[in-house]
């Protein structure tokens, strides 16, 4: 099912180096061509609010009440109430575990300031802060991902965000309300200002602020190639979070691994849709064909065979063979996977030479799925290579830095030659001045 790339020979120590990167090519995803159609939805957002957002829930998502009076976009805090006191119980359950772990970690993460006393008098804090009001974007689209919502809202909560808003598809199902379970979630978590906005119109409300909803400073939260693009055209007039493009797995195994977790890792991402990348990358050749045996036997055996079996027969998908681990390694770097699976000998190690990837599973323990939902690590990661520069969503995501000098008279006379002689340099000798004339009386 899956295609073969044969790089054996082909690492940078055997003298024949190929260019990794491009052997392992990724889905088509042109957020650029996307722009030129969201551009005018921003446009409208920007210049006519609410009245633009609902022409566009009506034209994308298909919502209009039955009276034909367009939905209004904030959601009443009784329809999350509703929302999660019709909750099962298991999926209820499910979600205050993610909630709990992630928080776990969240917290510990929390960075304190730093106070460094430079010389005498002289002190310099590094303080953080958190972003003061966000607006977080959940997609409704192929699954309803409720599992986004406790991704994106914990480190928010124990970043220390005071203002949190959060929008996700109108659907027509519901009238003109997000997906229940993501109220739900939204209730559980004290999320109470919602908004039924989805794709780029979501976006672009959020960084200009429209009717009920104020401008944020920062906006993050996966969505589709308009919201994405979206993303794109507003960073600067809003903070954005990393893009995120089609999901990725790649998994980094020897003949230790067992084909059937690799397969049915394989297909767990691929389920997200046609453009999903699912990789193997192995120096044994036995494994290729367990895994390709486990893969035909699994697949059919799935809920959403069709797009499955489409992600995991297109370009963006393989069985990748290497000389040994050392090149694996090589290629796991070059690519920068958003998920990598480590199913090795000494799989700790291996993981530890990993300098580019979104989130690393250790072992056959730790299935991709269970960092989607469970295991305290959070699921917003970078794709399309991005890990080589970016970080997955985490407290820090939500925070920002600032340097607070403060100096007494003593100190600032101490350096007070320094900063006169630099200023001279830069022929800038009023900022010398600004100096000097404090010492003058
Ligand atoms: N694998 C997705 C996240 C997700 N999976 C949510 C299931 N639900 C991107 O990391
Ligand atoms: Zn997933």
């Amino acid at each position: 099912m899956l295609r073969r790339i044969d790089l054996r020979g082909g690492s940078a120590r055997s003298g024949a180096p190929v260019d990794l990167a491009a052997a392992l090519p990724r889905a088509e995803f042109d957020v650029e061509a996307a722009t030129h159609q969201v551009r005018p939805i921003v446009e409208a957002v920007r210049t006519r609010g609410v009245e633009a957002i609902v022409e566009f829930s009506e034209r994308f998502d298909g919502v209009r009440r039955d009276d034909g009076t367009p939905v209004g976009i904030t959601v009443p805090r009784e329809a999350m109430d509703e929302a999660l006191a019709a909750l099962d119980p298991a999926v209820r359950a499910g979600l205050e575990e993610a909630i709990a772990r992630l928080r776990a970690t969240c917290e510990a993460e929390l960075e304190s300031d730093v106070v460094t006393a430079v010389a005498d008098g002289a002190v310099i804090t590094h303080r953080k802060v958190p972003v003061q009001r966000v607006g977080l974007y959940v997609p409704g689209g192929v699954a309803p991902l409720v599992s986004s919502v406790v991704m994106n809202v914990v480190p928010a909560q124990v970043a220390g965000v005071p203002s949190i808003a959060l929008a996700s598809p109108p659907q027509k199902t519901h009238g003109g309300l997000p997906e229940p379970t993501i109220l739900a979630a939204c209730a559980l978590l004290g999320v109470d200002e919602v908004y039924a906005v989805g794709g780029a119109q979501a976006v672009a409300m959020f960084g200009y602020g429209a009717g009920p909803c104020r401008k944020v400073d920062l906006v993050t939260g996966p969505g589709n190639i308009y919201v994405t693009a979206a993303k794109r055209l507003l960073r600067g007039v809003v903070g954005i979070d990393s893009e995120a493009g089609p999901t990725e797995v790649m998994v980094l195994a020897d003949d230790t691994a067992d084909p059937a977790y690799v397969a049915a890792d394989l297909i767990s991402q691929a389920e997200h849709g046609t453009t999903s990348a699912s990789v193997l990358v192995t120096p044994s050749e036995q494994l290729a064909d367990d895994v390709a045996a486990e893969l035909d036997k699994q697949v059919h055996a799935t809920r959403h065979t069709e797009r499955i079996v489409t992600a995991l027969t297109a370009q963006q998908s393989a069985v990748v063979l290497v000389d040994d681990l050392e090149q694996g390694v090589e290629v796991a770097n070059a690519y920068a996977a958003e998920h990598l699976e480590i199913h090795t000998a000494n799989a700790s190690e291996v993981a530890a030479r990993v300098v580019n990837a979104g989130a690393v599973f250790v072992g056959p323990w730790a299935p991709v799925s269970l960092g989607d939902y469970c295991a305290g690590s959070n699921h917003v990661l970078p794709t399309a290579g991005c890990a080589c520069h970016s970080s997955g969503l985490s407290v820090r995501a939500f925070l920002k830095s600032m340097h607070v000098v403060d100096y007494s008279r003593a100190a600032l006379e101490q350096v007070a030659g320094h900063v006169v002689t630099l200023a001279e340099a830069e022929d800038l000798p009023a900022h010398g001045a600004a100096v000097t004339v404090r010492f003058a009386r």
